[in-house]
């Protein structure tokens, strides 16, 4: 199924909102917005994946709206069309050396706002593609390494300046090699892609949840407690375990574990990220040691 675009107008006329919204309603959904202020407002709530902003508005203009648009991280990455009467080749530079995606002369032409708006929506498609072709992890859909190493910077620093906690776990699979050689690659896989559901289930909405490579994922948990993040390494633990996934080879049977290291820190300027996954993958090794199947912290 594709998913309807969706464009921001901004315009203080409610007939130029009006003639684009009927140009464009076909193709894409349309929020609408009667003033600057109104659609950075909208911007930010509803993360539109174009915006078409007219120039010349009274209080906020164009000009100004973009500043504050790009200002903000939450707005900084969509796609700008000026939309103005103002045919003067000095505001159409601005606009580009603003970073707007394109400009537009009223009075405008059905076809050519159609062609341009379609142009930088593919655009769009294209970027959020390759986002996600960089991001997440074929096999399990989860986040992958590099995304997480994107965001715990960003909630190291965050946990920095609002003097917060961070807790991460580390979990591996455990004896996957000797289960690999046992059922073979591709039930491995399976086994990897459930893991990875019950990790989602249990902790997507608490924080980032990443298959850090081969059978280990990671659970970064911000403003979670040390308590609080050994109640989701439990659930995360309970959770694959009821999954029953036989597993027996030799003289053993039994089911798929996992084991977890975990760790909480208050993050300050002495000390990295990397300092957080070290110690918890210290205690995952430790809880690998002392018998694997359990929580270390
Ligand atoms: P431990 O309990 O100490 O973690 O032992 P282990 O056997 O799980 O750990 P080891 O690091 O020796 O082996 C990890 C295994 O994970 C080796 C590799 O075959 C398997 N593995 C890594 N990535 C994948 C994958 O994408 N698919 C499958 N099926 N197996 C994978
Ligand atoms: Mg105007
Ligand atoms: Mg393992
Ligand atoms: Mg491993």
């Amino acid at each position: 199924m594709t998913e309807v675009q969706s464009v921001l107008v901004i315009d203080d006329e409610k007939i130029n909102l009006k003639i684009i919204s009927d140009i464009l309603s076909d193709e894409v959904s349309i929020m609408l917005a009667k003033s600057g202020e109104q659609g950075i407002r909208k911007a930010i709530e509803y993360k539109p994946d174009l915006i078409l902003l007219d120039v010349v508005m009274p209080e906020m203009d164009g000009f100004e709206t973009m500043a504050r648009l790009r200002h903000d991280v939450r707005t900084s990455a969509i796609p700008v069309i000026f939309i103005t009467a103002l045919n003067d080749s000095s505001h159409e530079e601005k606009a580009l050396l603003m970073g707007a995606s394109d400009y537009i002369q009223k009075p405008l032409h059905t076809n050519i706002v159609q062609a341009r708006v379609r142009l930088h929506l593919q655009l769009v498609k294209q970027r959020q593609m390759l986002e996600k072709l960089a991001n997440i992890d074929p096999l399990t859909s989860l986040a992958n390494r590099r995304k997480y190493q994107d965001v715990i910077e960003q909630e190291w620093q965050r946990a920095i300046t609002h003097q917060g906690c961070l807790s991460l776990l580390v979990i591996d699979i455990d004896n996957f090699k000797q289960y690999n050689d046992c059922y073979g690659h591709a039930t491995g896989d399976k086994v990897l892609q459930q893991v990875a559901m019950v990790l989602a289930k249990q902790a997507l909405d608490k924080g980032l949840v990443a298959r850090y490579g081969g059978e280990e994922f990671v659970i970064l948990l911000p403003d979670h407690t040390q308590e609080d993040a050994a109640e989701v390494a439990r659930l995360c633990m309970q959770g694959v375990e009821a999954l029953n996934l036989a597993y027996s080879h030799e003289d053993f049977s039994g089911k798929v574990t996992v084991s977890v290291g975990g760790t909480t820190k208050l993050p300050n300027l002495s000390c990295s990220s990397d300092d957080l996954f070290n110690t918890a993958d210290e205690m995952l090794g430790l809880a690998k040691k002392s018998g694997k199947n359990k929580i270390l912290w």
